[in-house]
């Protein structure tokens, strides 16, 4: 049994040699937790926190595929079933270059969380591959995903493990996937979430995570007596996460400046409006990873190798990737007059950062703004499981119920007199529900 927080980190720190983002998520909600983990022996005696940072089980494996020169290309494959105490294991899989199994254990833990957060029947997984799909052709695409899935399908099904996209899968690798999956299983089932609206798939899924920030954000604003009419936001990223905020934000009349890609970002001040928020969806689908060719197509200013946290706004939503506010990035938001930063992007800022803008402005993390995406999967897995789908109203609404209610959990759980503590709000509300089924499941 672990008796301080310090020997637990460096017991972890210890097992885990060189996963530096999986210590920096543990790290986090740890932090948050430990209190109330403390005044609950039961928890203790259980060894909760041993197991919760422990997967229950992690699979590696090759990825070979052949591209369109004939050679052989070998990447690898991960799945981190992370933990199935409140449902199958739920989660994306991401396919980029700089997957690890750090990177892919960090995003397990926090969707563990995340998902309880929702109160939907998910535990936590993730998974994916550092093969990259930046400048590929659709038949390296879809020979790599058929390849990816032809192992995978051994692990995962609806019951079981039920992977989705993140970054570097969308709707297309889903499509690719779901296929060699159902063509090895014999099965039409809902293995896969985000799949296409005509088999199986479900009405707001694409623009889930980046609605379900939105709503959360409003939530936010109306604690300060705000609302998103007539603020600025500054947000970074152009796929799918960042779209569906930036469509949100319009429709609810405020103005978007800003996005990003790993090239720099756009400074629109005029907003991102109409057919320019179409026009990044072009952008994405042309696999090329830059979001410069805006820039051009609409005459605004880019700024090349930067991130967008330079620009004064007033809220600024992080869509793209982990650690993408630093320190010296949230110092200029605060100098510049940002009140609000709400993370759409998983542990989008530095433990430092964090810190920094959990004293000095509103903060939420990503575990509780970005949950609206998996939400809407798991009323995927719900419309799969009765053969049937519900209308566009219906959905939209389950999810602006399920945003309300996480926010209350934070609220709930992280109130400090006048203050929300969203991250431990967020973390002891997550931490609860998982902890107690673990609980009643007894040592598994
Ligand atoms: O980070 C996330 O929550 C996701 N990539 C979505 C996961 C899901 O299963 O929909």
């Amino acid at each position: 049994m672990i008796t301080t927080i310090d020997n637990f980190i460096s017991d972890l720190e210890r097992r885990t040699p060189g996963e530096k983002e999986f210590h920096q998520a543990v790290i986090e909600v740890i932090g948050s937790v430990w209190s109330f983990y403390e005044k609950n022996p039961r928890y203790h005696k259980a060894g909760i926190l041993e197991r919760m940072v422990e997967p229950e089980r992690t699979i590696l494996f090759r990825v070979p595929w052949v591209d369109d020169k004939g050679n052989v290309q070998v990447n690898r494959g991960y799945r981190v079933e992370f933990n199935s105490a409140l449902g199958p294991y739920k989660g994306g899989l991401r396919f980029h270059a700089s997957v690890t199994l750090s990177i892919l254990k960090f995003l397990g833990f926090e969707q563990t969380f995340k998902n309880s957060l929702t109160t939907l029947p998910m535990g936590g997984g993730k998974g994916g591959s550092d093969f990259s799909p930046k400048g590929k052709s659709d038949g390296e695409i879809m020979r790599f995903c058929q390849s990816f899935m032809t192992e995978l399908s051994r692990h995962i099904g609806p019951d079981t493990d039920v992977p989705a996209g993140d970054i570097g899968v969308g709707g297309r690798e889903i499509g690719y996937l779901f296929g060699q999956y159902k063509r090895i299983r014999n099965e039409f089932t809902g293995v896969l979430t985000g799949k296409g609206l005509g088999w199986g798939g479900s009405l707001v899924r694409p623009e889930a995570t980046g609605f379900g920030a939105v709503y959360f954000v409003q939530h936010m604003l109306r604690q300060l007596g705000k609302d998103i009419e007539g603020q600025t936001f500054a947000v970074s990223g152009f796929g799918n996460v960042a779209w569906g905020a930036i469509t949100k934000i319009n429709e609810l009349g405020g103005k978007v400046v800003t996005v990003s890609g790993p090239d720099g970002y756009v400074y629109d001040p005029e907003g991102i409006t109409g057919e320019k928020v179409n026009y990044l969806l072009e952008l994405r689908a042309s696999n090329n990873d830059i979001v410069e060719p805006y820039a051009h197509e609409y005459g605004v200013e880019f700024f090349v190798g930067r991130r967008p946290w330079d620009v004064p706004v007033n809220v600024a939503i992080p869509c793209a990737t982990e650690n993408e506010v630093g320190i010296s990035d949230a110092r200029n938001l605060v100098k510049n007059g940002s009140y609000l930063l709400a993370e759409a992007s998983n542990m989008g800022c530095t433990a430092e950062a964090v810190e920094f803008l959990n004293e000095n402005i509103v903060y939420a993390p990503g575990k509780a703004v970005n949950a609206g995406g998996v939400a809407v999967s798991g009323l995927e897995m719900s419309q799969n499981n009765m053969r049937m789908s519900w209308p566009r109203e219906e959905v939209d609404k389950r999810l602006k119920d399920i945003m309300n209610n996480i926010h209350g959990q934070c609220v709930n759980y992280g109130k400090n007199g006048k203050k929300i503590d969203y991250v431990k709000g967020a973390n002891v509300g997550g931490f609860v529900k998982v902890a107690d089924a673990m609980l009643a499941q007894g040592v598994v």
